[in-house]
């Protein structure tokens, strides 16, 4: 089955998304997400102009060989850049190969390891009394797992927190927004969240929680240690983990589940950190960690340190990343959960799908492929808009992270 064609589609359905649709002689087609929130041009300069000419002619059905041609033959290896790129060439040939075989793509992966997969989904509010009653609305729709984010007093923006509720997307501006961020203020704030919430809510629902890179390895360290009671699900991105090594400090302080991986595209970001079992859960997904097979890759050698799967599942990555995501995560022993932030209808509707959301979980649906499509015409007339994530700066001006 040779590749005949394959085309880059941009659309803006309320936010940017970048999907590759691969084109076969067989007339199977597949789509993978390409989005790199941002950094979208990019990603599509690399397909376009260094990718899609060196994909025809191949067999469709090759995709180790077609993964290692992208990743070992452009001799620059790794980078989001060129991951994202990995990531939408290889979900598309995993979506081909299954519709060739009749099969949801699970099937191809070794079956159902569960019958559905656990979701969390994003309370957010100006305040704890706002997040507390956010959080009561995930409850009543089912929800079995939800990150809580609070805004902080002092402080006029916090990463997590927006006005409207359901469909959070920091992404806007065509330079980036600048907000000013305080660590020793939202230290002292979030334990009085979670306490509220377990004081109205009890422990049967898992509780979650962001930190967003923004506290230092001693100040994740006390956080942990002052969540503790709490029993969260996790914490997650507590510290920047560049350096891999800063994780054994936090570690060493506290018992607070540990998440970290949304910004990671290969296993050489996480390996460290797995094999040393400083954390808990690793959030690589499926569109910026070099597609199905590299994910797989990471949760299998994850899997021998009993370190499990939370892939990141934001608003940017779209609903070709989820689809495929799900059915990763259907199959995966060592799955731990999916985050679930939802898409806007409109964006829905570009991008009709087969998984579906019951009682607090997601089921990938048994259609042909990963399950999910994209309506060509539709996302022609949402041309592209320019759109940064925000920046932050300490109260002096310092550059911080967002
Ligand atoms: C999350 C993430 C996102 C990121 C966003 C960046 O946990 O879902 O932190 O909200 O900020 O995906 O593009
Ligand atoms: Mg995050």
């Amino acid at each position: 089955m040779k590749i005949t064609n394959a085309k880059v589609i941009v659309t803006c359905p309320g936010r940017n998304f970048v999907t590759l649709k691969i084109e076969t002689d067989d007339g199977l087609t597949g789509i993978g997400d390409a989005t790199l929130n941002g950094r979208e041009l990019a990603v599509v300069s690399y397909l376009r102009d260094h990718v899609v000419p060196c994909l025809i002619g191949r067999d469709a059905h090759r995709i180790e060989d077609i993964w290692q041609y992208l990743y070992r033959g452009c001799y620059w290896r790794r980078g989001p850049v060129t991951m994202t790129a990995v990531a939408a060439v290889d979900t598309a040939l995993w979506d081909i190969k299954a519709k060739a075989a009749s099969m949801p793509l699970y099937q191809l992966l070794g079956g159902r390891s569960r019958d559905r997969v656990l979701v969390y989904g994003h309370a957010n509010g100006r305040d704890i009394e706002e997040t507390s009653d956010e959080v009561g609305r995930y409850v009543e729709m089912g929800y079995k797992a939800i990150r809580a984010q609070t805004g902080i007093p002092g402080l006029s923006a916090t990463y997590g927190v927006s006005s409207d509720k359901m469909y959070y997307e920091p992404a806007n501006g065509t330079v980036p927004e600048e907000n000013v961020w305080d660590t020793p203020k939202y230290l002292r704030h979030v334990p009085q969240l979670f306490d509220t919430l377990r004081k109205r809510y009890g422990f049967d629902v898992h509780l979650l929680h962001d930190a967003h890179h923004r506290p230092t390895p001693q100040e994740a360290a006390s956080l942990g240690k002052s969540l503790e009671e709490y029993r969260l699900f996790w914490l997650e991105d507590v510290t920047p983990a560049e350096n891999q090594e800063a994780f054994r400090l936090v570690r060493q302080h506290t018992t607070t589940p540990l998440a970290v991986g949304e910004v990671f595209n290969s296993i050489w970001d996480c390996n460290q950190l797995i094999q040393n079992q400083l954390i808990d859960y690793v959030r690589a997904t499926v569109v910026h960690a070099g597609g199905i097979t590299h994910l797989r890759r990471i949760a299998d050698y994850a899997s021998l340190y009993q370190v499990r799967l939370g892939s990141h599942g934001a608003t940017d990555l779209s609903p070709v990343c989820m689809g495929a995501a799900l059915h990763l995560d259907i199959w995966l022993p060592n799955f731990g959960i999916q985050e679930y932030m939802r898409h806007t209808e409109e964006t829905d509707t570009v991008f009709p799908h087969a998984y579906s959301f019951s009682d607090g979980y997601l089921h990938p649906g048994d259609a042909p492929g990963h399950g999910v499509e994209i309506d060509e015409t539709l996302a022609a007339k949402y041309p592209y808009k320019p759109a940064y994530l925000p920046i932050n700066r300490l109260e002096d001006g310092t550059m911080w992270n967002w």
